[in-house]
């Protein structure tokens, strides 16, 4: 076959995107509303702010707010893990980052898979937040073993999505008809069952360790548990979504609202209570019930340097040491507060935090700059200050731990918070995977380096046509 005859990763990772948003949207309506409600909110706010209107353009990333920027699945076992990174790849998404939220009193640790890359980014930002259940943190180990084995009698991918991967890797691609099949087949994958593979006892077994672990143990596959559109003003839906007839969770995850806005906020609506039939012993079902899914937006800011990271998890630690938020809400005038008054300490201008080396900048020339030659070489800052070079903040890509602990727990209900030892374990992670994760931060430096050399290239460019 000829390789130009393969659809591109990119075109086949924004096909499953969008399936995915049409597949979910049917599943869980109230997510179709939050939509709305995003859609509207992005609309009014770029109306009001003509400057945001002409950076988003100039930036190229107008054209994305729509589109849905994550979602979230929970794996069972090392070889899921394994197989979902084969999967992912195909759609040109890779493991970055290690996140273990044993911390926060949730048996998982993660990765997010995601394009690499600005070109990637910049043509479908689709990631999946990817966990991995860890039974090793269940004391109970009757449970553990029933479990394990529960988890290694079921088939989470169709032979079609094995076969169609295997394919990529052999050939190097897929053509039109296999990337079409391969997006139906893979979507199979994160669909929702509502008959579970357990009994109401043994449901209720694995709820009494931990809610997650009944989420994964109990399904036939780790259906998506939510989608995030991205917002202009997270502030705002947060406001407006009991308007909408939707219970948001009690606090806006991440840094507090400002000018300049830093990695990622979010918040979510909470997870929904829906039906869910379990197996009986004479082969019948019993009805009952199930709560995992939910809504998610996120808004997104500048990437941190590793310099600016520590400043920001200093500085949310600062504040969750006078306020922690409470689930149900009652502390979260305080909490915002607290954060608001912790925060003063991060600069908040773009100038003031690149000068800091706080953050990640994406430099162009300006309308100056693309007529101006330059003789002898000058530094980048003086190029800034004579007009003849701009920067845009590189927008964070990845995921805050706090923030995902937080999002998991308002979804796991009140009653859920459980304590385990800390014990993050990439290597083990690793070794699951396949391969080892990517590093955030050289991602983002590789960005602000190749933009400072396209421009120094275009200088002397021009220099050298004169
Ligand atoms: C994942 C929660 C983390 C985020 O946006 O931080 C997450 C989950 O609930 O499975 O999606
Ligand atoms: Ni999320």
């Amino acid at each position: 076959m000829k390789e130009n005859s393969f659809v591109s990763a990119d075109e086949i990772r924004s096909a499953f995107s969008a399936a995915m948003s049409v597949m979910y949207r049917e599943e869980v309506p109230a997510y179709g509303t939050l939509m709305e409600l995003v859609a509207k909110v992005n609309a009014d706010t770029l109306a009001a702010d003509a400057t945001l209107k002409d950076r988003l353009e100039a930036t190229d990333t107008l054209d994305r707010i729509s589109e849905e920027r994550h979602g979230a699945i929970r794996l069972g076992t090392p070889a899921e893990l394994s197989m979902m990174r084969r999967v992912f790849a195909v759609m040109g998404m890779y493991p970055v980052g290690y996140y273990d939220l044993s911390t926060a009193g949730v048996p998982v640790h993660s990765t997010a898979f995601r394009p690499v890359g600005d070109a990637a980014l910049k043509r479908n930002p689709f990631r999946v937040f990817t966990s991995l259940l860890r039974l090793d943190l269940i004391a109970d180990e009757t449970l553990r073993a029933e479990a394990e084995a529960i988890l290694r009698e079921r088939r989470i991918f169709t032979a079609g999505a094995i076969e169609l991967t295997e394919k990529a890797e052999r050939d190097g691609g897929l053509d039109k008809a296999d990337a079409k099949r391969f997006v139906a087949e893979v979507l199979e994958t994160f669909r929702w069952h509502d008959k579970a593979s357990v009994s109401t006892d043994m449901y209720k077994r694995l709820h009494d360790a931990h809610r997650l672990v009944a989420d994964v143990v109990s399904f036939k596959g780790p259906h998506i548990n939510h989608l995030t559109p991205r917002t202009l003003d997270i502030d705002e839906v947060q406001a407006l979504m009991p308007e909408y007839g939707i219970a948001p969770k009690a606090v806006v995850e991440g840094p507090p609202t400002r000018k300049c806005p830093i990695l990622l906020r979010q918040t979510s609506f909470k997870a929904l209570e829906e039906p869910v039939s379990f197996r009986n012993a004479d082969g019948g079902w019993k009805p009952g019930s199930h709560t995992a899914r939910f809504g998610e937006i996120e808004q997104r800011g500048i990437a941190l340097t590793p310099k600016g990271r520590g400043l920001y998890d200093r500085l949310l630690d600062e504040s969750r040491k006078i306020v922690r938020p409470a689930a149900d809400g009652s502390n979260a005038k305080q909490y915002e507060a607290a954060l608001a008054e912790a925060f003063k300490a991060f600069p908040d201008s773009w100038a003031e935090i690149r000068e800091a080396g706080l953050g990640y900048f994406s430099y162009s020339l300006t309308e100056r700059g693309r007529r101006t030659k330059l003789t002898g070489s000058r530094g980048l800052d003086s190029l800034i200050t004579d007009g003849l070079v701009e920067f845009d903040p590189i927008v964070y890509e990845d995921f805050l731990p706090v923030s995902a602990a937080g999002i998991f727990q308002s979804n796991l209900g009140d009653g859920a918070q459980q304590e385990f030892v800390a014990s993050p374990n990439q290597k083990r992670f690793e070794t699951d995977l396949g391969v080892a994760v990517l590093n955030e931060f050289d991602h983002y430096a590789g960005i602000e380096q190749a933009s400072i050399e396209s421009c120094l290239r275009a200088l002397s460019a021009a220099m050298a046509a004169e």
